[in-house]
Parts: structure tokens; C-alpha cells; sequence
């Protein structure tokens, strides 16, 4: 059987070897995808994301136990993909004091995996993207997505997700991270984890005046100033949430949080608005890569960097040495 037949029928082994080998981007794996590309679109894809250390692992191992193990009827099948290296998640193995999520591991319905290294030619979304496109096709639903909230990068990552949950944990001082990061409008749902630490009240507070507030703001804000917002957050009420990962206190009403979300997309027509708006950065990131990328093989590294050592002796702009790159690609 080829394999993309075996990841169609569940074959665990054939779906680990095509994420090995889009996440090296490899040009089978490409293949392999495009073969299963229209089995996807079935799967939920829940962004998880905020500072390290507030739990965000702890609190994906309990939602993914929650689907597994719902209160009634048969449980969903469940893949993690943590992009956040420093994730305790090892090929099914839960590294530390997570031992109670070692029921997770050796559950067949149950897919981890963590990004080995970050995706070099179509940048971290898009790769991520590829490994969540693989999942959905072999049929796991929901598919949790864990990022650091620190960068650029994972705010592409959130807005990959159809539901984002940012996880805030609370500190010591005034400052809450999520605030500080800008990650906050990315976020459908916001989470205060470790509400049995003092301070929870506290961050509970600050983040609904944050929401309230930027909501406010950027219904006023031109579209390209709304960074994190996604298409359809209007109609939204971002709800807050306290979670304590550790006992799974809150992680029922999270679940709850998320499938409300999910059916508000798709009564909203929000969910194929912001699958377009996702899909549409992806095409355009994977189209700057091949035709930088196709440049260099047809003209070499020597002449564009003589034409990057131009703008850096302010000889020209770098919008000329584009005008020129691409006159010359185009030869
Ligand atoms: N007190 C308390 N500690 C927690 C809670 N959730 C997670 N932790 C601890 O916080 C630490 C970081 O958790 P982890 O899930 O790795 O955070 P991540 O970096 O955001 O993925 C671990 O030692 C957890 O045991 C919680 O609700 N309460
Ligand atoms: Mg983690």
C-alpha cells in the first residue's frame, strides 16, 4: 500500500514517516500531501499559546484527555502538535511531573508530536501548517496546536488555528505577559491557568478590562493596525477563564468554551472566512520562498548580495534592488 492509502486507514507508523518528512520539507512528502490535501478540513485546529511556564502543556495534556473521555458519547480522536521545543511532549511521552497524562501515551487515538526543528524554507507556519493538514487527513479531530506566545512567528501560528486559547498564568508583579507580548487579540479564548495560586484574581481582572478594552480600539482601528485580530472575531464575546491544569479544574468549561467557539464560526460563515484569510498568507509565504528561491538558482547568491551591498551603501533602496531582482528573474 502507498502511504498515503496507510495514513488514510489510521496507520500510525506511515503518519509519522510523512510528518518526518514534511517537516524536512521533503518533495515526497509534498506529494504525499497533495494527494491528501482533500481529505482535510474536517478536524477542529485549537491554538494554544502564551508565555512558557503558565501551563500551556499541562493544560493541552487535559483538554486532550477531556476529548478523549467525554462525559457522554465516544470520544474524539486527538493529535497535539507542539511547536514549542521546550514542550515536555516525546513521542507520546510525558517527560516530568506530568506523569498523570501518561494515560495519553500508548492510547492509539491519541497522536503527539513536536516539531523537531523549526521549517526553514516555508517558515514555521507554513510547516506547521503541512503537519496539521496530515493530521486532519488521517482523521484526528480536534488537533491542539501548542506555540510559545513570544514572537511574530507563533502570532502566524495562532492565526493558522481556527480557535485560539492564549494562556496566561498569574505572576508575581502587575505585568501580565499576554498583555505585554500584544498577543492578546489573537486570542477567541483567554485562559487564567493556576487559579490556585494568589495573583489569579488579579490576572482574571486585568485580562476582561485588556479584552474589553481592545475591543474597543480596534473595532476603531484600520484593518492592517488589527495585527492579531482574525476574520470573524466580530460577534465574539472572548470569554475568560480560570483553569487549574493540574487537578483539571475549569478544563470542562474550556472544552465548552472551545465547541461554542467552533459553532459560532460555523453558524457566523466566520470559519471559511478565516480559513481563505489563513490560507491566502500561506500561499503568499510559500511564493515569496520560491521565487527568492528560484533567483538564486537561476542567477546565484553573488548578485543578490551585490545588490543587498548596493542598499547598504545607500546606492539604492530596497525596493530598486527588488524592481531589479525581479527584472532579472524574469529574464
Ligand atoms: N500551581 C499550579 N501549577 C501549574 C498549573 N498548571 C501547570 N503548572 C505547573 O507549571 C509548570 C509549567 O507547566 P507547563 O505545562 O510545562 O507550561 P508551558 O511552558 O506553558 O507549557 C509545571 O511545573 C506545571 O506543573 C496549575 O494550574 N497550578
Ligand atoms: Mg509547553
Amino acid at each position: 500500500m502507498v502511504l498515503t492509502e496507510r495514513v488514510l486507514s489510521g496507520d500510525r507508523l506511515a503518519l509519522a514517516r510523512l510528518l518526518s518528512m514534511l517537516e524536512s520539507e521533503s518533495p515526497e512528502g509534498a506529494e504525499a500531501l497533495a494527494l491528501l490535501y482533500p481529505h482535510t478540513g474536517i478536524a477542529h485546529r485549537i491554538g494554544v499559546t502564551g508565555p512558557p511556564g503558565s501551563g500551556k502543556s499541562c493544560l493541552v495534556s487535559r483538554l486532550a484527555h477531556a476529548y478523549r473521555h467525554p462525559q457522554a458519547g465516544a470520544g474524539s480522536r486527538v493529535a497535539i502538535v507542539a511547536v514549542d521545543p521546550t514542550s515536555p511532549y516525546t513521542g507520546g511521552a510525558i517527560l516530568g511531573d506530568r506523569i498523570r497524562m501518561r494515560d495519553l501515551s500508548g492510547d492509539p487515538d491519541v497522536f503527539i508530536r513536536s516539531m523537531a526543528s523549526r521549517g526553514t524554507l516555508g517558515g514555521l507556519a507554513a510547516t506547521t501548517s503541512s503537519l496539521v493538514d496530515a493530521l486532519d487527513a488521517a482523521g484526528f479531530d480536534p488537533i491542539l496546536i501548542e506555540t510559545v506566545g513570544a514572537g511574530q512567528a507563533e502570532l502566524e501560528v495562532a492565526r493558522m488555528a481556527h480557535s485560539t486559547i492564549v494562556v496566561e498564568a498569574p505572576s508575581l508583579g502587575d505585568e501580565i505577559q499576554a498583555i505585554k507580548a500584544g498577543i492578546l487579540e489573537a486570542a477567541d479564548i483567554v485562559v487564567v491557568n493556576k487559579g490556585d495560586l494568589p495573583g489569579a484574581d488579579h490576572a482574571l481582572r486585568a485580562l476582561q478590562s485588556a479584552i474589553e478594552l481592545g475591543l474597543a480600539v480596534s473595532e476603531d482601528l484600520p484593518p492592517e493596525l488589527q495585527r492579531g485580530r482574525k476574520p470573524g472575531a466580530q460577534g465574539w464575546q472572548t470569554p475568560v477563564l480560570t483553569t487549574v491544569a493540574t487537578t483539571g479544574e475549569g478544563v470542562e468549561r474550556l472544552q465548552g468554551a472551545l465547541m461554542a467557539h467552533r459553532q459560532h464560526l460555523r453558524s457566523s460563515g466566520a470559519l471559511v472566512e478565516r480559513e481563505r484569510s489563513r490560507l491566502r498568507t500561506e500561499v503568499g509565504a510559500l511564493l515569496q520562498v520560491q521565487l527568492v528561491e528560484r533567483f538564486l538558482i537561476r542567477h546565484g547568491n553573488g548578485r543578490y548580495e551585490s545588490l543587498i551591498e548596493e542598499a547598504v551603501l545607500k546606492r539604492k533602496s530596497p525596493r530598486q534592488v527588488v524592481r531589479e531582482l525581479l527584472a532579472e528573474g524574469a529574464g
